[in-house]
């Protein structure tokens, strides 16, 4: 006697596996992105160095100040493009040829290279009084990064207004 085993119980057996596989790549395979949160990174402003003294006097303004993007064991900073950086609206200075004048060094001496990037007095949107400057930038494969380091602005509108108005010598008009 033949076993009888019904040929649409086992076609069903041999179609849904390749289904069961195809779904779970299909599982691994379409993770959505998530979206992208900035990577928060330290900043040093005038590396080594502290307070973080800027100066927007004219004849200062000019010039450059330098900031250090510090690397760790988890973040790269050779990921950074240098471009893309802004620090309250400043930019990396370029040297004739276009290329930013960043470049990696272990600046605090952790063990990790860190970013240094010379940039614009000019450019900077702080104002006397400030007392934080924020960085951002991107990875090179778009990925958002953010910092913060502590200022103080100096310079800028410094003209003393000038005092109360002199009481007018003259008696008021007859
Ligand atoms: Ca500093
Ligand atoms: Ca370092």
């Amino acid at each position: 006697m033949r076993a009888t085993t019904a040929p649409s119980a086992r076609r069903a057996v041999l179609t849904s596996l390749p289904i069961a596989l195809l779904v779970t790549l299909g599982l691994l395979v379409g993770t959505p992105v998530a979206a992208q949160a900035p990577i928060t990174v330290s900043i040093d402003i005038y590396p080594g160095d502290s307070p973080n003294v800027i100066s927007l006097k004219a004849d200062d303004s000019v010039g450059s100040f330098p900031v250090a993007i510090l690397g760790s064991p988890t973040f790269d900073v050779t990921r950074v493009d240098p471009a893309s950086i802004r620090l309250a609206g400043s930019r990396a200075k370029r040297v004739p040829s276009g290329r930013t004048l960043c470049e990696t060094e272990d600046v605090n001496g952790d063990g990790s290279p860190d970013l240094i990037c010379q940039l614009e007095l000019g450019q900077l949107s702080l104002k006397q009084g400030d007392s934080v400057a924020v960085l951002e930038a991107r990875t090179r494969d778009g990925t958002p990064i953010r910092g913060e380091d502590s200022v103080q602005v100096v310079g800028g509108q410094q003209k003393v207004p000038p005092g109360k108005a002199r009481r007018g010598a003259g008696a008021p008009p007859r």
